[in-house]
């Protein structure tokens, strides 16, 4: 259970971190299904729809940026989405209903894994209502040199900021020159594997490479209040499904409570990520194919 500071804390400052909330138990297991995963990758040679490769990636040194979908690859995943401390940590930020909207396993991996470029979630998919936040489980300890996620303060609060590039392209990242973007105020985010962050889709947040001869695995769980409905722009992977699978798909995506087909209409601040950028596949292909300028050169 999360303290009342601790859910004010979230509030004023659009993140939080929660400390052990996985089980001994619960994190053994996960890094032992995550490290299974990033062994399976050696015999693959080109990003797909689990793996998303970092590069230098070969059969001898597997280098991942991404497992793909983690909910969808393994029962495990899912399981601690629906019945965890994580489970309790969303109710009491998002209320009785809870979606997942996505979830990625960030690998980062030793000497390299590459940064994520400055930006909101939210400018990839805005909604009706930004209920929507992602956790960021840590199966290994975070430290300053592996990587860890940066956020800025209140920065949910203010605006969305442009993260189209020059020619007007959606790259997946804020200009570091931006006058809205206070880089100083920047609070970096370090704990012990089993603990978690938790930050709002419209904080500004980034990472640097990972500097260490460590793995930095953060597995994202990115969820939202079942009101909030995306606009043009996000999931429209919906509109293709039949009536059944279209159904189907919300439930299986149901953390608690239930599904709404009854959006919840909020003055929120939004852009649509259009034009998309050459190669959408991930948030790193967006941001490299995109252009985007880096935070954080060497
Ligand atoms: O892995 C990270 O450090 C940040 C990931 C992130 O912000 C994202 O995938 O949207």
């Amino acid at each position: 259970m999360l303290s009342k500071e601790q859910i004010e804390f979230y509030n004023e400052n659009g993140y939080l971190m929660v400390e052990n909330v996985l089980t001994p138990d619960q994190l053994a297991r996960l890094r032992e299904i995550s490290y299974d995963f990033i062994d399976k990758s050696r015999a693959v040679t080109t990003s797909d729809d689990v793996f998303d490769l970092d590069e230098g990636h070969s059969a001898q040194t597997p280098k991942l940026t991404r497992i793909k979908l983690p909910h969808k690859q393994h029962p495990y995943y899912w399981e601690i989405a629906k019945n965890s401390r994580i489970t309790e940590v969303l109710r009491q930020l998002l209320g009785p209903d809870v979606l997942l909207q996505t979830s990625k396993l960030n690998t980062k991996a030793p000497g390299g894994g590459a940064a994520v470029e400055w930006h909101q979630d939210w400018a990839f998919y805005p909604h009706t209502n930004d209920d929507i936040l992602a956790c960021g489980v840590m199966l290994e300890d975070v430290d300053l040199v592996n990587g860890p996620l940066q956020v800025i303060p209140g920065s949910h609060k203010g605006p969305v900021l442009s993260h189209n590039n020059k020619d007007g392209v959606f790259c997946g990242a804020i200009d570091p020159e931006d006058p809205d973007f206070h880089s100083k105020q920047a609070v970096t985010l370090t704990g012990k594997a089993g603990s978690m962050t938790v930050h709002h889709a419209r904080t500004l947040h980034g990472s640097a490479p990972n500097r260490s001869d460590r793995a930095r695995l953060l597995l994202f769980y990115e969820c939202l209040a079942a009101d909030a409905w995306p606009l043009a722009g996000a999931s429209s992977y919906m509109h293709r499904l039949s009536a059944k699978d279209f159904l189907a798909d919300l439930e299986a995506r149901t953390i608690i409570g239930k599904p709404s087909l009854v959006p919840r209409m909020e003055a929120v601040p939004v852009v649509l990520p259009l034009p998309p950028a050459p190669d959408a596949g991930s948030i790193f292909k967006t941001q490299k194919t995109g252009g985007a300028k880096t935070a954080f050169a060497a």
